[in-house]
């Protein structure tokens, strides 16, 4: 008898129940359950009719992706969703929480499904760089026709029961809580009516309706955009296709050909790693499920720039009030009316209700006087990178804000330790970093002093999951994780225009490998004065900082997309990077003054000496405890710079180029370009004498 799935009847109504928590994922266990289950209900003279469903929290939410790599166990997925579909007795599926994957293929193996409203469904397997393997690129275009069943499988995305209802993805949807009760009812209304097995392989007429069109090229086309460098997305197209073009049984082939490629490929490995790695960074190292975490009700923000707003949107979206405080009422002002701004395009996109726009908006009140901070559980300053002026304004918090209330900065670089010192409550002082535009990027690194306490640790870890962003505990340096490797980049990919590539050749290798921009289109979005005013705080700070190219362009006002030229220029209205030939003779005329003579430069150099000094530079960060293990960097990259999540970040990246040859390249790179940068790191060395990689850290 299975623990994870048992049988039992209910008048006429036989019931499979599955229990394997967390969310009943179809480990071997379960499937081998489901298929005993099944056949006590056939055998069951007393049960007409057969119902499946989940106890917990979820109906399945999928394959074990645990289980992925490791040789399969029959039975199979697709075996045991045909085997439901070729019951004797009418199968009902009853659905809570989400029927995710082979979860929802195995509703689809049944032949009545019902769900309550409160119920989601997907095939988000493209997510984890697969397809439905079970029949779903077969069964649901059977139902839904090739439009629908080609925007939820290359998406991903949860469809809601009322949705799925319409699509007719589902039969019934139950206003209730209790998916069982729900469903033993409609099962019970299925045998009283005498309704019939009804095979979702059999239906015909959304097949014919597609057949032969061209929706399938024209979505490759739009895919082309939307997921490219790419791979399973367009093996979803592809298997979906063959559902109009072949029998079920040769289709089923079809898919069970596209899956495999799928599982083989390295995309798949590199997006299920980042599916468990952005889990896993929940789990702070020195943290417990014990360790105590204070309540925020409510948030005060300093600051009601974009960073203000766009943080202060994140606590109103899920009902924290929040009150912001700026110098003067004019900026107040200009920043809630911005807000406001946000708000409206989301309603206007259809994401929001006005109802929502305004319930949010009225979380939100604005300030001039940190008065108003007395009582608020969280402040988050979010002024400009001034170390002076973050301090003054934290000795001002620590005097105004309650015993416990947690201050944070949103600081990208600035040294938390010394932000806390003016403070006597360097405990209560924590970086909250979130990334621009704050109010749509996941990532908020969260950093903590070297006196944070694991509370204040553990509540703004709290927060983060609160406010639906993937937060990570990181260490005190200048820059963190993230900036501290992304000015390593900047850096060299400075330097590369400087030896003779030309910056859109630079983004182009870093958009190839499939980052959403490049490294100067992104310093054209941030704000060329950004890095320039950097370098010159560093400069005066007595720091050697070489002088660069983009020093120039500041100094000519070319200050990226907000005046419509810098590194690139800007048509009016738009923010596509065009080469802009006057910046070439900006970068030739320096070349001039500083004596450099160009040279061709590939651009296997370029991947080579922009990524390799980001690994690098990791593993000095890993070396430091500055990050507890790589794959908390790898989250950093994927949430905060969109490095592909089908690379599964720039660590596991990294594993797979082979830590050999990429130390061997920083050896070449420290002998050729010298700087600090590309001295080897020790623990790279290490890693590679012992044969091992950031994964087995
Ligand atoms: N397999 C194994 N473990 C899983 C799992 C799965 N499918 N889904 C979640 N978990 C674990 C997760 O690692 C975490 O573990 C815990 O459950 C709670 O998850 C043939 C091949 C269901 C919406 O892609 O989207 O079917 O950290 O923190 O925020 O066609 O989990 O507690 O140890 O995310 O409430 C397709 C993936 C598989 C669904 C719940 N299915 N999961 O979210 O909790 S491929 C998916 C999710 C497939 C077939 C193909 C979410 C969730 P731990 P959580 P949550």
């Amino acid at each position: 008898m299975s623990e994870v799935v048992t049988y039992s009847r209910e008048g006429n109504v036989g019931v499979i129940t599955v229990n394997y928590p967390p969310v009943n994922a179809l480990s071997h266990a379960v499937r081998s359950g489901l298929i005993a289950a099944l056949e006590q209900g056939q055998e069951d003279s007393e049960a007409k009719v057969l119902l499946l469903v989940c106890e917990g929290r979820t109906f399945i939410a999928g394959a074990d992706i645990r289980e992925f790599g490791k040789p399969m166990q029959k039975p199979g997925l697709a075996e045991l969703v045909e085997t439901y579909e070729n019951s004797e007795k009418p199968l009902v599926a009853a659905i809570h929480g989400t029927a995710l994957g082979g979860g929802l293929e195995m509703a689809l193996g049944c032949h009545y499904r019902v769900a309550l409203n409160s119920a989601k469904i997907g095939l988000p397997e493209v997510k984890l760089g697969l397809l439905p393997g079970a029949g779903g690129t077969q069964r649901l275009p059977r139902l839904t026709g090739a439009q629908k069943a080609l925007e939820i499988i290359t998406s991903g995305e949860f469809v809601g029961a009322k949705d799925a209802l319409a699509l007719g993805i589902l039969d019934v949807v139950d206003d209730g809580e209790d998916v069982k009760a729900a469903g033993l009812a409609y099962a019970q209304q299925i045998a009283d009516e005498g309704k019939p097995v009804r095979r979702v392989r059999d239906l015909k007429d959304k097949i014919a309706s597609d057949k032969g069109s061209d929706v399938f090229d024209q979505f490759r086309a739009v895919l082309q955009k939307k997921a490219r460098g790419q791979f399973s997305p367009f093996k979803c197209v592809d298997a979906i296709e063959a559902a109009f073009n072949l029998p079920f049984a040769e289709g089923m082939k079809r898919e069970r050909e596209l899956f495999t490629e799928c599982m083989d490929s390295p995309q798949r490995a590199g997006q299920i790693h980042s599916f468990f790695a952005e889990r896993e960074v929940s789990k702070v190292k020195g943290l417990s499920k014990d360790t105590p975490v204070r309540d925020v009700n409510s948030v005060g923000i300093i600051g009601a720039g974009t960073m203000g707003g766009g943080i202060a949107m994140n606590f109103a979206n899920v009902g924290i009030p929040v009150i912001i405080v700026e110098m003067k009422q004019e900026a107040l002002d200009k920043g809630l009316g911005i807000i406001r701004k946000n708000y409206e395009n989301s309603a206007k996109k259809g994401r929001l209700t006005q109802q929502q726009v305004e319930d949010r908006i009225a979380l939100i009140t604005g300030s001039l006087s940190y008065d108003d901070f007395k009582s608020v559980d969280l402040v988050i300053e979010a002024v400009f990178e001034n170390m002076a002026v973050k301090k003054e304004i934290f000795a001002k918090l620590d005097a105004i804000c309650k015993p416990g209330t947690i201050l944070a900065s949103n600081t990208s670089t600035l040294d938390i330790d010394e932000i806390g010192s003016a403070t006597r409550r360097p405990e209560d002082v924590v970086g909250m970093h979130f990334f621009s535009p704050a109010n749509v990027m996941k990532l908020l690194e969260n950093v903590r002093g070297s006196k944070t306490s694991d509370e204040v640790k553990a509540t703004v870890m709290a927060v983060a999951k609160k406010i639906k962003k993937v937060g990570v505990l990181v260490g005190n340096c200048h820059g963190f994780v993230g900036n501290r490797m992304l000015h390593r980049r900047g850096a060299e990919a400075m330097t590369l225009v400087n030896e003779g590539a030309t910056p859109q050749q630079v983004d182009k290798v870093l958009t190839d490998l499939g980052y959403p921009m490049g490294q100067f289109a992104m310093s054209d979005l941030a704000g060329i004065d950004v890095g320039y005013r950097i370098r010159e705080e560093r400069r005066n700070a007595g720091e050697q900082v070489a002088p660069s190219w983009m020093d120039k362009l500041a100094e000519q006002n070319r200050l990226g997309q907000k005046t419509m030229a810098g590194v690139y220029k800007y048509e009016e209205g738009s923010r596509n990077p065009v080469p802009d030939a006057e910046v070439e003779r900006i970068i030739e005329g320096f070349r001039k003054e500083q004596d450099i003579s160009s040279r061709e430069i590939t651009d296997q150099e370029i991947l080579e000496r922009c990524m390799y000094v980001m690994v690098n530079e990791a593993a000095k960060i890993l070396e430091e405890g500055i990050a507890d293990r790589a794959l908390d960097i790898d989250v950093v990259w994927i949430y905060g710079y969109g490095f592909p999540a089908y690379r599964g970040g720039p660590m596991f990246w990294a594993d797979q180029v082979g830590l050999d040859v990429i130390l061997a390249a920083v050896e070449k790179y420290h002998a050729d370009v010298g700087g600090e940068q590309w001295k080897p790191a020790d623990l790279l060395k290490q890693l590679v004498a012992d044969g091992k990689k950031f994964g087995d850290l």
